[in-house]
């Protein structure tokens, strides 16, 4: 399935790796679109849409 997720403090290059590196731990053959003009985090993955969520905030962005 996928998720989108609106994702706020990603300012450069390092966070997108940040954010791809956190969702692949979790699934390590998910998918991950990074759109950071947009903030967006588009995710295909058979993970639960709020567990995705969890690792991003967990490197210290902001889902809203
Ligand atoms: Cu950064």
């Amino acid at each position: 399935m996928e998720h989108t997720y609106h994702v706020k403090g990603m300012t450069c290059g390092h966070c997108e790796v940040s954010v791809k590196k956190a969702v692949l731990r979790l699934d390590e053959r998910a998918l991950v679109v990074i759109d950071r003009s947009h903030d967006t985090v588009v995710v295909q993955t058979e993970q639960p849409r709020d567990a995705v969520a969890h690792v991003i905030a967990e490197e210290g962005y902001a889902v809203v």
